[in-house]
């Protein structure tokens, strides 16, 4: 018998409502839900398919232990009782931070996932925990925080009213208009104010799918947006052109950062940013004189040494010119429930890393210490390590080290469907749910959304008897190491009695878990039309739910700022701007004379869902593009075989001639070369394309939000002799 489960993709943050069909407890068809009211539009193959993963051949079923090269089934008590028994006896024997974990990307599309991570990690007291966010996001938390007064207010787009569109370091067309904020159909909506006269200019050092669409293309530099971004403000203000009334009100730091502007000299930016200057001149006049305008920057920005300042002054920009709070400019949404003010409850953590002394930003330590944090002895070194959705050998810096580091840990657990290259020195598999099986509320992220909204995505199948959704992983190793969950004293006493209790009936819901969570959430939300929500009416809208109109008015509110102002020119963002200034602009050495840039591809997901037969065609993720020009010049034609190198190490790949880098950028797709092991079956792995990432330094990183240069890595390229 067939059913319908309406509920939403989460592989990204557009968070697409989605029709399954289900059959038995198989899913049949994966469709666009055309009646959510908010979030379809960008439906994708990667939603399509996203069945496919979950019958994946080599899916993880049970927990499995190593034993030896190989691996065994084991039951889930088996794996709890002995990861919980090493890692306290890691932490007998030294102290918590001896036990760490890594989260990745898709645990924040879960609504459980990091909520009780860090619960069990708050358990253990430990301060080892390392992010994603410092290989994607953290720029903006930390100019968020700066500026706004908390690390998560994320200004979100008005593209329908958006005049003058200055789209820095993003393809929407690939990667859908989604980060920290989302708009549902944001690309195709900016084509649509395209044709209704508005101007679209996309800063990328490659012709993207979405520079190929824009009204001006400016093929920046690589780690020089920072450069651009400076010479427009200045020259805002030195012809006069800034928002008097939002300088006056709106604003602190003017004078501050008009200084800087002024110290700075054009021609100077222009050359760092590889721009004509009358280019500079003329978008920032074209964008402070634009009826509605907005800058938005994103993951070309931030994965660079310089992402942070790059960041700041995209924010600064919208700022000066009245482009925040206004009709085609940035807003905040308030969302449903008001996460800057739970975020503001959580005291954050001071704690610091051994041997960088670094804090953590966004409640996380850099990816790039934790291969040293491994391997170096001493108090707090790291031996346990749980690695929660991710794939951090490939989508971090320097993959080598740190699969080197993994591989001498006493105990390496991973979370996942199957056995990816991070993973293949786990101690235990730990099989986990996929969304397709599972219930998540998305209510946190409501005011990321450029419409407040509530969707709960229900469950359309049944996971796998012996897949387990990581919330509850970390409930039972809590009850197991006896630390109490949250630090609550007497909560392992209280959910091991919950969970009695729905023995005994049968009712499961009695147990404790997310669902409890789910319905505070709800209680706590803000009033809609006088009142709070209530679980029926959020399951009585299966399509998802708008809540409202989209509003103007609220962004002066969410500031968290003493004075309810936008800080403009923080005194470390200013700083490290001078420094830059003062730094002559940085040139490939004569041995790596290439900047190596990155694509992104509509059906990959990162590091995964490359193995899934039918995404891909063929031989992708296996070249390297570059240039007619560069190419003559090396003797390289395509498809030959061609290697290229470092300071750090070196990849074989097929040459692809093509202009779409500028000559002196060759591009290697991100996220390749993980390989899929076979835990159960014991065939050789399958490898897909090469890691790009092992070519990337982990060092230097921005010093203020801790993200290396990802993208902005020079190298050498050479045709291999195959003779
Ligand atoms: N050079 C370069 N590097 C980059 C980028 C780039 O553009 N260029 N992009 C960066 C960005 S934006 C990001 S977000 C990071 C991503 O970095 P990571 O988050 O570390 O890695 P992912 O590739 O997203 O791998 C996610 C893993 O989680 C698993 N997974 C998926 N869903 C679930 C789930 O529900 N539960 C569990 N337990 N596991 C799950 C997948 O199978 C996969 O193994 O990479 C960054 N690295
Ligand atoms: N299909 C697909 N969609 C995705 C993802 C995916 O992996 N696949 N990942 C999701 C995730 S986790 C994220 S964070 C978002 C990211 O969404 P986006 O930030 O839009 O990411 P990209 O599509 O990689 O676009 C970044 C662009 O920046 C350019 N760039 C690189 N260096 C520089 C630079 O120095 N300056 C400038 N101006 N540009 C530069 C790159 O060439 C690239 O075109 O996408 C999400 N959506
Ligand atoms: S992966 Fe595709 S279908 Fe899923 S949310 Fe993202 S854009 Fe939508
Ligand atoms: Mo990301």
């Amino acid at each position: 018998m067939t059913r319908t489960v309406h509920t939403f993709c989460r592989y990204c943050l557009a968070a697409c409502g989605v029709t399954v069909t289900v059959d038995g407890n198989r899913v049949t068809k994966i469709a666009p839900d055309k009646q959510n009211p908010h979030t379809w539009r960008d439906f994708c193959a990667k939603g399509r398919t996203a069945a496919a993963l979950v019958e994946h051949p080599r899916r993880i079923v049970a927990p499995m232990r190593r034993v030896g090269d190989t691996y065994v089934e084991a039951t889930w008590e088996e794996a709890i009782d002995d990861i919980a028994s090493r890692m306290s006896a890691v932490i007998d024997a030294d102290c918590p931070d001896a036990v760490g974990a890594y989260y990745g990307n898709p645990a924040g599309f879960s609504s459980s996932n990091i909520v009780f991570m860090n619960g069990w990690l708050d358990a253990l007291g430990t301060g080892s925990r390392y992010g994603v966010g410092s290989i994607d996001q953290n720029a903006m938390h930390v100019v968020a925080q700066a500026m706004y007064g908390s690390m998560l207010m994320a200004p979100v787009s008005d593209v329908d009213n958006c005049d003058y569109f200055l789209l820095v370091g993003t393809n929407p067309a690939v990667s859908a208009w989604n980060w920290l904020e989302t708009v549902p159909g944001g690309w195709r909506r900016t084509l649509d104010r395209q044709a209704q006269g508005a101007t679209i200019v996309v800063v990328d050092p490659l012709r993207t799918e979405s520079a190929a669409k824009a009204d001006l293309h400016l093929a920046v530099r690589a780690a020089q947006d920072w450069a651009l971004l400076l010479g427009i403000v200045k020259v805002v203000f030195d012809e006069g052109l800034e928002h008097r009334g939002d300088c006056a009100e709106l604003a602190t730091g003017i004078e501050d950062l008009r200084a800087l502007a002024a110290e700075a000299d054009l021609d100077d930016l222009a050359a760092r940013c590889g721009l004509p200057r009358g280019q500079i001149e003329s978008v920032a006049r074209d964008f402070a004189t634009a009826r509605a305008a907005m800058v938005v920057t994103r993951t070309g920005v931030s994965m660079h040494v310089t992402g942070t300042v790059g960041e700041w002054l995209g924010h600064a920009l919208n700022v000066i010119t009245g482009r925040m709070d206004r009709p085609g400019g940035r807003r905040f949404e308030p969302g449903y429930v008001d996460t800057i003010r739970m975020s503001g409850m959580v005291g954050a953590s001071t704690h610091r890393n051994r041997l960088s002394g670094r804090p953590m930003v966004a409640g996380a330590h850099a990816l790039s210490e934790l291969p040293a944090e491994i391997t170096t002895p001493g108090r707090g070194q790291i031996r346990a390590l749980v690695i929660n959705c991710g794939n951090p050998v490939v989508s971090g810096p320097d993959g080598a080290a740190l699969d080197r580091a993994l591989a001498g840990l006493d105990l390496l657990v991973a979370i996942d469907f199957v056995q990816r290259e991070s993973h293949r020195h786990a101690h235990w598999l730990l099989p986990a749910v996929h969304w397709l099986e599972r219930d998540d509320l998305l209510a946190f992220t409501s005011s990321m959304h450029d419409e407040s909204y509530v969707h709960y995505g229900a469950q359309a199948v049944d996971p796998p008897p012996g897949a387990r959704q990581e919330w509850r992983i970390f409930v039972d190793l809590a009850i197991a190491m006896r630390r109490p969950l949250f630090r609550a004293r007497g909560l392992n006493t209280f959910i091991r009695a919950t969970r009695e209790a729905a023995r005994l009936t049968g009712r499961r819901g009695l147990e404790f878990g997310p669902h409890w969570i789910d319905r505070v959430t709800l209680a706590t939300g803000r009033k809609v039309n006088g009142r709070r929500l209530r679980w029926r009416d959020v399951r009585a809208h299966p399509h998802g739910w708008v809540l409202g109109p989209r509003e103007f008015g609220h962004f002066r509110d969410a500031l968290r700022t003493p004075d309810h102002r936008v800080r403009v020119a923080p005194p470390e963002f200013v700083a490290r701007a001078r420094d830059l200034l003062a730094a002559p602009p940085p040139e490939p050495p004569a041995q790596f004379p290439f900047t190596l840039a990155n694509r992104r591809r509509r059906h990959s997901m990162n590091s995964w869902l490359n193995e899934l037969p039918g995404l891909h065609p063929s031989g992708k993720g296996t070249d390297v593009v570059i240039h007619p020009d560069d190419a003559r010049r090396l003797g390289i034609a395509d498809g030959d075989r061609v290697r290229v190198r470092s300071r750090i190490g070196g990849v074989d790949l097929t040459a692809s001639i093509d202009d779409e880098p500028r000559p002196g950028v060759v591009i290697i797709d991100h996220g390749w070369g993980s390989r899929v092991f076979d835990p159960r079956g014991g065939t050789p792995a399958e490898s897909f394309g090469v890691n790009r990432n092992l070519l990337v330094d982990a060092e230097p990183v921005d010093p203020l939000s801790q993200t290396p240069a990802l993208n902005s890595t020079f190298v050498a390229v050479e045709k291999v002799d195959q003779s």
